[in-house]
């Protein structure tokens, strides 16, 4: 990347006096390193201390682990940080995205991101949208890089962590960029650390979770459905479906799970396409969905309705839309 791409970059901040940026809701690894990073260049280039604020919830063991290791960089996100004349960067998400914690009509300043592009994001000053780049924290290091800046090793390993996660060591969804990041990072890496993250120990619910998702998940031939009723915090699905995608013969998951009133999906594949546009048919327009290739996420927000009704419901349309045959049934698979 070119030291005027990073300029354009800094550009597009102008004369703010605060500088907020946020990463998608429930952030995850990608998004927290993203955060970070950019934050790093923007104090290193423009002498200004940008504060991270995100809306839901960090819950995910490895993620508590990440955001502890970096020293709690990121803050919830209040209502008085919105002020007018602060400069609202968005980080792995977009304007009018499901998972994007302002609202489409926020007058956002900068938005880098690897999701499908949105028109909305057209909007900013500074827009680069990389659906081809496996993960946002590759784009934040080439950002590194062209302003010749060599992060400490907090930093690298939490984009190093990024690039591992959203693109699963680089097996889903990377692209020649991502594997370029990589190697760049992995000397920086502070591999003690990142193992702590990687295998943070986890609360009891956790694995209750996962025998009632077990018990739960039915087989369709090379699909399969699991509806794991209430869990403990919304990224729980998503987790379930990493575990349930390694079942021998599967090439499909649909994790299904209640977090307060809202119903979350998560969808995986071992295709490297069609998941986004799965959750997107499967949820159409009584939530929101997105994601990429071979793995996406969506929610829908319950308006008093039985949850169990609506993730059936939900089950089904991902069979018919997989063109699994409607007399096929669930088999348990435990
Ligand atoms: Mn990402």
């Amino acid at each position: 990347m070119s030291e005027t791409h990073v300029e354009k970059l800094l550009e597009a901040v102008g004369d703010a006096s605060q500088v907020l940026i946020l990463p998608h809701n429930n952030p995850d690894p990608d998004a927290i390193a993203a955060a970070v990073a950019l934050r790093y260049l923007l104090t290193e280039k423009l002498g200004l201390e940008a504060h991270i604020a995100y809306r839901g919830i960090i819950a995910r063991a490895e993620n508590r682990a990440l955001v502890r290791y970096l020293g709690r960089p990121l803050q919830r996100l209040r209502a008085s940080d919105l002020q007018p004349g602060t400069c609202l960067v968005l980080v792995d998400a977009q304007p009018g995205a499901g998972n994007a914690p302002l609202s489409p009509e926020a007058r956002v300043a900068i938005v880098i991101d690897h999701h499908p592009r949105r028109d909305v994001a057209d909007a900013a000053a500074f827009v680069e949208v990389r659906p081809d780049v496996g993960a946002t924290s590759t784009i934040l290091t080439e950002y590194l890089q062209g302003a010749g800046l060599k992060p400490a090793a907090p930093i690298a390993t939490a984009l190093f962590y990024g690039i591992r996660s959203d693109t699963v060591g680089l097996s889903r969804g990377a692209s020649p960029a991502d594997t370029a990041a990589f190697c760049y990072l992995q000397s920086q890496v502070d591999l003690e650390a990142l193992s702590r993250i990687e295998y943070a120990q986890v609360p009891a619910g956790y694995f209750k979770n996962i025998v009632s998702s077990l018990q739960r998940a039915r087989v369709y031939e090379n699909v399969v459905i699991a509806y794991v009723g209430p869990v403990d915090y919304p990224d729980l699905a998503a987790e379930m479906a990493d575990i349930l995608l390694r079942l021998r013969g599967i090439r499909w998951v649909v994790c299904i799970g209640a977090y307060k009133d809202l119903l979350t999906v998560s969808v995986r594949t071992l295709n490297q396409r069609g998941a986004g546009q799965l959750v997107q048919d499967i949820i159409g327009d009584r939530g929101t969905a997105g994601g990429h290739g071979a793995m996406a996420g969506g929610q829908i927000p319950l308006k008093g309705e039985d949850p169990d009704q609506v993730a059936l419901h939900l089950g089904q349309r991902a069979l018919q839309q997989l063109r699994v045959a409607p007399g096929v049934t669930g088999k348990p698979f435990i």
